[in-house]
């Protein structure tokens, strides 16, 4: 199992990331000790999206960082990315774990305790909760509890990421739960030196 306790996990979003390119935020965060890269970038041709996931894969493996492809098993398969993470509107779990095969990561978004079972049924390596606190980096995800990420922990034994408007500021409040990360956009890829930002966000997520 490649998903532990503490994880930085970092998702890239080339609008927030003012003037650095995708490769050198992803190289920047992995210098300050971002443990997982999840390619996210939304507008993006297939083409273009498997040209940076190459390029990106050259870097995470210097630092022996796994590299998640949001949203597209068939990019995660064609670039040789560790694996791939699937929302709710994504490819069902089961079905691309059949693409993919067992060695490669699944993750899945699961704000409920009925989804996230259902993750685990299917075979999922970890699940992200969220969005914890509103935020504007993806407007359309609903807020979830504290008392429902608590239900979800209870319900199943996978690893647990949590996301959304989890900052270096608010991500202790999340202490004791069980939790087995943070999934961070803005926090750290819209500051102006993400390597700092990572490194003090992955001190803070020691104290998990
Ligand atoms: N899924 C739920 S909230 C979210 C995603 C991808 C965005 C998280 O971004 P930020 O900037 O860390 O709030
Ligand atoms: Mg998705």
């Amino acid at each position: 199992m490649m998903i532990k306790n503490n994880i930085l996990y970092i998702c890239t979003d080339s609008s927030l990331m003012s003037s650095k390119s995708v490769e050198e935020s992803v190289e920047a965060v992995l210098r300050g000790g971002a443990d997982i890269i999840q390619l996210r970038e939304k507008s993006l041709t297939s083409r273009e999206l498997y040209e940076l996931a190459v390029r990106v894969k050259a870097i995470t493996d210097r630092y022996n960082a796994p590299l998640i492809i949001n949203d597209r098993a068939d990019i995660a398969l064609a670039a040789d990315a560790a694996g791939v993470h699937l929302g709710q509107s994504d490819l069902p779990c089961d079905a691309a774990r059949k693409l993919l095969g067992e060695k490669k990561i699944i993750g899945v978004t699961a704000p409920t305790v009925e989804l996230a079972k259902r993750a685990q049924a299917q075979g999922a390596d970890y699940i992200g909760v969220g969005a914890m606190f509103a935020t504007s980096t993806k407007s359309d995800a609903k807020a979830n509890t504290k008392e429902n990420l608590a239900a979800i922990r209870a319900g199943v034994s996978i690893p647990i990421v949590i996301i959304g408007g989890v900052k270096r500021f608010n991500v202790l409040e999340f202490a004791g739960m069980g939790i087995n990360g943070a999934a961070v956009i803005s926090d750290i890829i819209a500051d102006s030196d993400p390597e700092a930002a990572a490194r003090e966000m992955k001190n803070i997520l020691m104290k998990l």
